[in-house]
């Protein structure tokens, strides 16, 4: 009994992927960790035989995970079709689907209705948006939301293993300045509006996963050298005017929030790496205007966590 499971790619997601499935229980018949050149490699205490991600490598899969790669092609775009043709289902934490109007783009907590009639792909979205749609949400459904300001604090490990590397060894070549002591405001490319590539995965992604087609997001996205846990400052233009209980109420009931408190319990990174929730702290309301801090780990609930949140909401497990 079970699912026969493959994870694609065995970098810093596809690591937490095989842990998260197996600390979350998911009923795994058998897993397979494929990469673009095999080799054995030791995740999360055991040693896997990674095979080559190719499209026989999918025969027998039920659920196909796609770790997802950063500037370039992921292996979805390849291989997505080749798994879906041998009857798996495809979850892509790569960016080639995720505004595809065909694909559902899915946070289980926001917008779990999206997977019903799926054609076989469903997209995972980018982390920095993934934690922040899931902080947005009780204050979308209770109050109306009208305009999003946020700013980012991204951690290194957004940028896999180089990024780390980056950081910790002073790689050269993966930021366009140093990191270490530093504070990029460039994440990705920029494009001839002024927007990086980041801050427009922030803006279409999160009206998409929202269904909020309309909504202002203002976004400004910044690498800081932190390992991981990615931290925004969020400001939120409500509909109707709010006050601060009913704000720290929405939170404390919200799927997938902790509040942390605000003066000594407010949330940063190197507490919450290794947690798989979103952590909001710092909330200050009045009027129409809701300010607060959220925390979450990027590699978690930014990528591999959600991954297998959508998995479990198809087989009509836990969300
Ligand atoms: C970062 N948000 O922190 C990126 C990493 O589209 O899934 C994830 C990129 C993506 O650099």
């Amino acid at each position: 009994d079970g699912y026969t499971v493959a994870v694609v790619g065995a970098g810093l997601v596809g690591e937490r992927l095989v842990s998260e499935l197996r600390r979350r229980d998911f009923p795994l018949k058998e897993l397979r960790v494929l990469a673009r050149s095999e080799r054995r490699q030791e995740i999360d205490g055991t040693i896997f035989e990674v095979g080559i991600a190719g499209p026989d490598a999918f025969e027998g899969v039920d659920f196909a995970f796609f770790a997802g790669t950063e500037g370039e092609k992921g292996a979805a775009a390849q291989l997505a079709e080749a798994a879906i043709s041998r009857g798996a289902v495809v979850i892509d934490n790569g960016s080639d689907f995720r505004l595809d109007p065909e694909v559902p783009l899915v946070v289980p907590e926001v917008n779990a209705r999206a997977l019903e009639g799926h054609s076989g792909l469903i997209a995972n979205p980018n982390c920095s948006t993934t934690q922040m749609v899931v902080s947005l949400t009780p204050l979308a459904r209770e109050f109306g939301i009208r305009k999003v300001v946020v700013s980012t604090y991204q951690a290194v490990s957004g940028s896999g293993r180089g990024g780390v590397e980056a950081l910790e060894d002073g790689k050269e070549g993966v930021y366009p300045k140093p990191i270490s002591g530093n504070a990029i405001p460039v994440i990705g490319s920029i494009g001839e509006d002024g927007y990086s590539t980041e801050e427009r995965k922030m803006i279409l992604e999160s009206r998409k996963i929202l269904g909020l087609p309309d909504l202002e997001v203002h976004p400004t996205a910044v690498r800081i050298p932190v390992h991981t846990g990615h931290s925004e400052s969020i400001y939120v233009e409500t509909v109707r005017e709010v006050t601060r209980e009913e704000v720290l109420d929405a939170f404390r009931a919200a799927p997938g929030v902790t509040f942390s408190g605000d003066a000594d319990g407010f949330p940063t990174p190197l507490e919450i790496a290794g947690d798989s929730g979103v952590h909001v702290g710092r909330v200050r309301a009045s009027g129409n205007a809701v300010e607060y801090w959220c925390v979450a780990d990027n590699l978690l609930k930014g990528a591999a966590t959600n991954a297998v949140q959508i998995a479990e909401a198809l087989v009509g497990a836990r969300v």
